[in-house]
Formats: structure tokens, sequence, C-alpha cells
């Protein structure tokens, strides 16, 4: 039985005396003056209390016991609020409700005053929250490692339908959850020389002088599992110059000088980058993955050394998870620890760091794929380049020695890249330095090996491997759904909070007309909060009655939000010639960040913005039709957004989504997914099967195909006059009649050389989408639907994928089954 439900008086009465005591000592307010803010930070501090034992005492037994840890390193964790997390996978739900109350004090007030930890971009950053969730509650012993930014992702801000990007300050007020470790400090070097020291007559060793050296200190966060069973560390590492005074000093009498010198080393951490922009050519990129790299291997080893005083047992001890290439450098800074610093041969140093490191991949687009120029490598980290060299050479020796005379495989194969200037290719270094690699969905799995590793693959066949994407349930549904959460628990017990392999008892439900309404009332209930947020929010109102149709993700053009607002164009052209036909309600709900360079990206969001101001005012539709974009996407509205979704678009298109786990939310949620065969979607599509989703669009093949023929989007434009005249709506500025021209071009991509196929799908979208009212039009029917979707995602919890890393490529055991 949850703990929660055994909850008594004295509990909650020793947690109100707990967090008054907070506000008073800790925080030095009274009762009187506390805001919000100042209650949220007593509450949970009061909360973190209660981790804190069980977090100590089991970091202790981890090493006493000898079990095999867990590293995570990620440059982005996409948090959000931790409040709810705590108290709910703590069991504390009626006691924090109870004791709050006790202190006249609102809990969804207290709840909503927590910053979102923004300190990831999207897709990336959230799996590796959601995966530290899981580990604790699987009870893995895992370190997550990352970097500890001031700021976290923009705030987004739309003025007459431009995104504008501001500042984010997350730590303005403190935060309660982190431990500052100003004594856990590794020193981080940069740039200076290398100089080899003759050791003996055959052997050299390579000393690295750095020219200078930055100090990165520990953050800790305890990151709590479910019922409270584990409890992991999320370590954040923060910049700090080393010793101000001996730099002032070297900076004798440019006391000013000394200050920027300390500023600008202490700007590692400052600001996370945004993941589209291109990261090559920006040195503070690379110094913020070797700074997080350097720092996390260099805690490890020690941790490793105090407790078994040799490096040889690494890999029985130590699994090394690389999310995607930043970290990537840790192989090169692993080999460095090993042969500079331990004298450990060359080989057996490589035998160490292939044991230890794995590598997932999350993206195939080629522009995402990370390289470094040489001549920064060279001056930023000068032993790294050697090493790399050194791997190089061993490495394409044995290509050499397998395949001889292959010039085309080696230069594949090879981690430099030669041509428009010479580049080190991070996902090659990430490749050959794993024993495993992994793709996020089955089909982004088999794309890796068909095209940007064929020839790795080749190489190395089984060294690939799928691992499909998950997401935490409890996050995901019963914090952010308590509503469809109480529902399942009556209907299959509370068991099934612990178990999402009961989900699909939900089956023999989906007939009953009585379960039906409570799942659609359920639902009901969701959309009327989220239409009171849109009316608050955008002074627009809608019918939470009216089918909600979400796209919600960041804006790119591959993910095709063009698309869904091009049908929005069409059927607003539809409903204007027949307002008197009997159309389905809807309501497209839109939100998402546009990365601040990415000028097309921007432009779309215009575009939404532009087609909501005609739509929404124009009164022959009669309520048919809205269109809402919410500003500052982020993880609190998405936990608004997804339980009240009817209608969740993961259109991309096909081949270029590598997964997506929002598609997993929103249909874990009871929203009818309608898809590409991209990504995680193929494998949604057979877990709910075929009648229960919207399927449309071409294939990967058939996209592939496209290409190669270099069909341009006219001919499909000429197929359909519908879209012709969206297409010549948009041009003559009927949507932008302040800038007639403002959508000329992006019209002229759509005619030209379309590469994301948004022409040659839109017809094959527009029938799915009317599939889709004909469902809405039969209410048992969608109910029917929404609930098969609910029952049979159980197999995308973040616990199976985390089950299946450690079984398959950490090779460390689950403690608590899910
Ligand atoms: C990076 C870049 C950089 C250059 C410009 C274009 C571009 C586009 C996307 C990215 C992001 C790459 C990494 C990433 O976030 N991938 C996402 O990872 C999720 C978790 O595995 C997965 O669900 C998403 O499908 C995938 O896009």
């Amino acid at each position: 039985m949850p703990k929660s439900e055994a909850t008594t008086p004295q509990d909650a009465a020793a947690l109100s005396e707990a967090i008054l005591r907070k506000l008073t000592y800790d925080l030095g307010k009274s009762r009187a003056g506390a805001r919000d803010r100042d209650w949220f930070m007593a509450t949970a501090l009061a909360v973190r209390d209660r981790m804190v034992d069980r977090w100590l005492t089991q970091l202790r037994a981890s090493y006493e016991t000898g079990k095999k840890q867990v590293y995570y390193l990620s440059l982005e964790f996409l948090i959000g609020r931790l409040l709810r997390d705590c108290i709910s996978n703590l069991g504390l739900n009626q006691e924090v409700a109870a004791a709050l109350a006790s202190l006249g004090v609102d809990f969804e007030q207290v709840r909503q005053a927590e910053p979102d930890a923004a300190l990831g971009n999207g897709g990336l950053g959230r799996l590796a929250a959601c995966f530290m969730e899981s580990m604790a509650s699987l009870g893995i012993p895992a370190f997550g490692y990352g970097i500890r930014y001031e700021h976290g992702l923009f705030r987004q801000l739309v003025r007459e339908g431009w995104q504008r990007e501001y500042p984010e300050d997350w730590l303005t007020f403190g935060n309660p959850w982190e431990y500052a470790r100003p004594e856990i400090a590794h020193d981080i070097g940069f740039g200076g020389s290398v100089e080899a020291v003759a050791v003996s007559e055959l052997r050299v060793r390579h000393v690295w002088h750095p020219a200078e050296t930055v100090q990165a200190v520990a953050y800790d966060t305890p990151v709590v599992g479910w019922r409270g069973r584990h409890v992991n560390t999320l370590r954040l590492w923060s910049a700090r110059a080393i010793d101000p005074l001996k730099l002032e000093a070297f900076n004798f009498g440019d006391h000013v000088g000394a200050l920027a010198d300390r500023m600008r080393q202490e700007s590692i951490c400052k600001v996370l980058y945004p993941s589209d922009e291109t990261p090559a050519g920006q040195e503070l990129r690379l110094r913020q993955e070797y700074f997080f790299a350097s720092a996390a291997l260099q805690d490890l080893v020690r941790r490793h050394l105090r407790v078994y005083g040799d490096l040889r047992s690494l890999p029985e001890k130590v699994a090394i998870q690389l999310n995607d290439t930043h970290p990537a450098i840790a192989i090169a800074e692993l080999m460095r620890i090993c042969v500079d610093q331990h004298d450990i041969a060359w080989d057996e140093a490589w035998e160490i760091t292939r044991g230890c490191i794995s590598y997932t991949n999350h993206t195939l687009l080629p522009e995402a794929l990370e390289s470094w120029p040489v001549p920064l490598m060279e001056r930023l980290l000068p032993r790294h380049m050697q090493i790399i060299y050194l791997i190089n050479a061993h490495h394409l020796d044995s290509v050499r020695h397998a395949h001889p005379e292959d010039g085309r495989l080696l230069s594949s194969v090879s981690l430099i890249e030669e041509g428009h200037g010479r580049r080190v290719r991070m996902g090659h270094l990430a490749f050959i330095g794993s024993h495993k690699v992994n793709g996020v969905s089955a089909l982004h799995s088999e794309l890796l090996k068909q095209t940007v590793f064929a020839d790795f693959h080749a190489l190395s066949p089984g060294r690939i491997v799928n691992k499909t994407n998950g997401i935490t349930f409890r996050r995901w549904l019963h914090q952010a759904n308590p509503g469809l959460t109480g529902l399942l628990t009556e209907a299959l017990g509370p068991e099934v909070l612990d178990r999402p392999s009961l989900l699909p008892g939900l089956v023999p439900q989906a007939e009953d007309a009585g379960f039906r309404g409570r799942f659609a009332a359920v639902k009901r209930a969701n959309k009327e909060a989220l239409a009171s947020v849109i009316r608050h929010q955008l002074d627009l109102r809608v019918d939470p009655g009216a089918l909600f149709d979400v796209q919600i993700k960041r804006i790119h053009e591959y993910k095709r939000q063009l698309l869904n607002i091009l049908e929005t164009v069409a059927l607003y052209d539809a409903i204007r010639a027949q307002p008197m036909k009997d159309w389905v309600p809807r309501v497209k709900i839109f939100a998402g960040k546009a990365a601040a360079s990415y000028h097309r990206a921007k432009l779309i969001i215009k575009l939404a913005h532009d087609v909501a101001r005609v739509v929404n005012s124009d009164p022959t539709l009669r309520g048919a039709l809205k269109l809402a974009f919410l500003p500052n996407y982020n993880v609190s509205l998405a936990e608004l957004i997804v339980p009240a979704a009817d209608l969740s678009e993961q259109i991309s298109t096909a081949g270029m989504e590598a997964s997506g786990t929002g598609n997993m939310k929103l249909a874990l949620n009871g929203a009818l997914t309608i898809g590409t065969l991209d990504g995680a979607n193929v494998e949604i599509l057979e877990h709910v099967g075929a009648e229960n989703i919207h399927i449309f669009g071409l294939t990967t093949e058939q996209v592939a195909a496209h290409r190669a023929a270099g069909t341009r989007g006219e001919a499909a434009v000429a197929a359909s006059p519908r879209l012709g005249e969206v297409l010549e709506a948009l041009e003559s500025g009927v949507f932008s009649p302040d800038e007639p021209d403002r959508y000329r071009g992006l019209v002229a991509s759509l005619r030209g050389d379309d590469y994301f196929l948004v022409s040659a799908d839109f017809d094959h979208y527009w029938e799915a989408q009317r599939a889709v009212d004909a469902r809405w039009r039969d209410p048992a029917a969608w109910q029917r639907a929404a609930v098969l979707n609910t029952a049979h995602m159980g197999w995308f919890s973040s616990d199976r994928t985390i089950a299946e890393y450690a079984e398959d490529i950490w090779r460390v055991p689950v403690a608590h089954t899910a």
C-alpha cells in the first residue's frame, strides 16, 4: 500500500512543525511575512531532510558491498520542478497537503512557486532526467554528472507573433534541493604544452603543463526513486577560478584584469548552449564539454581508487554512459589518466576504457553530428589531441589489416575528417571508444547501421544495439494526471502504480460504457484546466468540448509544425466555404521554442500567430476552429497540456526524428496519435494496434527515393488544389497584410526542393485528419481507442528502458523490478 494512504495526523503535525522551523531558522522569515516562494523553500527543505539518511546510508553501502556504479554523463538534465516528484516518491502527498493546510497555505500555489530547472534543450535532456528517476526507482547505484548552468534554456516571450529570448534565472532565489560541496573540487586544465620525459631507454612519459586551470566544484542533488526505496546523486559541476589571490598577484597591479580573467574562467558554467545552434567553432562549448567530462572522470576514478586501489578493476565496477557525443572527450581523458597518470600500458588502458564506456546516439541529422577543428583541439587540449591521433593510428592499423588497400573505408572511418580544414569526428571517437553503441528507437538504431555508422557496423557487427526510449510514469502519469491515475488504481488496483505491465487489464474496460464515461470525464476536467490557462494567458476562449489537437516540442523544420499550420489554413478555408456543415470543433494547440538563430523556425512561430489572429477572430467559423500558441514551453507546461490532449501530432519527416518521447507521454495519457512512421511512432503503432492510431505519409524509404529523384514540391502542389490555395493565400499576404511578402520564401521552398516533404505529405495528412474527425463523431469509438492507448503504453516506461541498459550494456543488477 502506498505510504501516503497510512498518513496519521502526527505525521502531518511533525511535518508542519518542520516546515515552520525551516521558514524561521533557515530562511529567517515570519509566518506573516512569508510569500509562496518562502513556503516553497521551507517545504522543499523539510522534504529534503526526509531523503538524507537513506541517501547517505545507501551511498556508503554501495561501496562497502562492492556494487558496480553507473555514471550517466550528460551535458543536459531537463528536470523541471522537483517538489511534487519528491513528495510523491516519498509517499508524502497527504502529509504535505495536510501540513500546509494546517498552516493556512495553499499547496498548489506553493508548488507553482518553484522555478523549472531547465538545464536542457529538449528530448535529450528530458530523457536524462527520466533516466535518473528510473535508475533510482530500480535501485541501480548511479551518479548523473553534468553542469550546473546558472542560466538554463532561455525564457520565450512572444511579441506581435515573434519569439524573443530572455535570460532564465532559476537560481535567483536559491535552490533548496542542492548541497554545495566546496571541498569536492577537481582541477581542469586548458591549453599549454606537453613535455615528453624519458623514464627509461624504452619509455617516455608525457606530462601536460596546462596554461590555465579552472576548478570544477560539486553540487549534489539527491534523486529519490519511487516509494523512496533508493536515492542516487545528480552531481553538477560549477566552475571556480583557482585561488583568486594568486591570480591577482600574477596580474600585479592589474586588479581589473585579474577579475576579468576570473570572470572568463567562471563563464564556463554560465549558460546552457542551445543544441540547435551549430556547435562547431564554439570554443566555449568545447570547454564546457571537457570541463564536465574531466571532472566526472577524476571524480569517479578517485572514488574507485579509494575503494579498490587499482584502475584495472574499473570495467568490473564502473559503467559510464555517454549521452550523445557531448562527453565523448571522456574517452581521451580516461586514456590520459590511465597512461600518463597511472603508468598503465596503452593496450591495457584501451581495454579499460572500452570496457567502461558506452555511447547513445540521439540524432542522424548530419548538421547535428559534432566535430571539432584540429587546430582548436590542439590549442585547448594538446595532450588529448595527441592521444586521439594515437587512438586513430591503432584503429586505422587494424582496419588496414582486415581490409588492405581500401582507401575509401579508411577515410570513412578515420577519426580525422580531411577536407575543408581537418576536424575531429566525435561520433567516430565515441563509437570506437565504446563497447556498446545504442540508438533510441528500433527504426533509428537500424538507420544508424545503414547510414552514419554503416562502415563501423560492418567492422564491428553487434556493437550497435537498440534501446527504445521511455518516460517515467511517476512524473508523466501519476503526478501530471492524478485523475487518470485514480481511475487506473480503482480499475486495476494500486499495484498498477508499481507495475505498468498491469495496464492491459484495461482492455476489457474499454468495452464498458461506464468506464469510458469516467475516462472521458477525467479528460474533460484536464481540458477545462488547460482551457482556463489558455484564457488567462492568451485572452482566448476555447471550448473544452472541442477536440484538443496538440503539437508540443521544439520548433524545427523536420518536426513539420508547418504541415500542421498549412492544414489549419486548409481547414479554415473549407469551413468558410461551408460554414453550416457539421464540422468537428477543434482547438489546435502549439507550444515550443525555436533556437535563437534559427530564422525559419522563428518565422513558423510568427506564421502560427498570424493564422491564429485571422482564424480566432472570424465569426463565420462559429467556434469550429481555434489556434492557441502557448508561450515558453517547458516541463511544467507539458505537465499541464499532456493530460488534456485528445490528439497527439507526431508528424516529422520519416527517418528524421530519432525517437520522440512526447509521443509516449501523450499516448499514455489517452491521446490518439496522428503520425508518420518515424522514430518510436513505429513501436507505438505496434503496441496500440493499427486501429487505434492514425498513421500517414511517406515512409523512410520513400522519403529517400523522393529526395534521390529530386522530386520538387511543385508536383505535389499541382496535384493538390487544396494545398495550392493555401500556398497562394500565404504568398498573397492574406495572413500578413502588414508585410505581404513575409511568407514568400517559405512557400518558395515548399514549391521548390521541399526538403522536409511538407508538400509531398500534405494530402495524405489532410485525409488522415478527416479520418480523425470521423472517429471523433463517434464518441464511443473515440473513447474506446483512447482507453486502449493508455492500456497498451506500459512498455514505454523508462523503467523498462533502464532495465535493458542495465542488462545489455552496463551489466548491473536491478534491485527493484518494474
Ligand atoms: C541538434 C541539432 C544541432 C544542429 C541543428 C539541427 C539540430 C537538430 C536537433 C538536434 C538535437 C540532437 C540531439 C537530440 O536532442 N535528440 C533527440 O533525442 C531525444 C531523446 O533520445 C529523441 O527522442 C529525439 O527524437 C531526438 O531528436
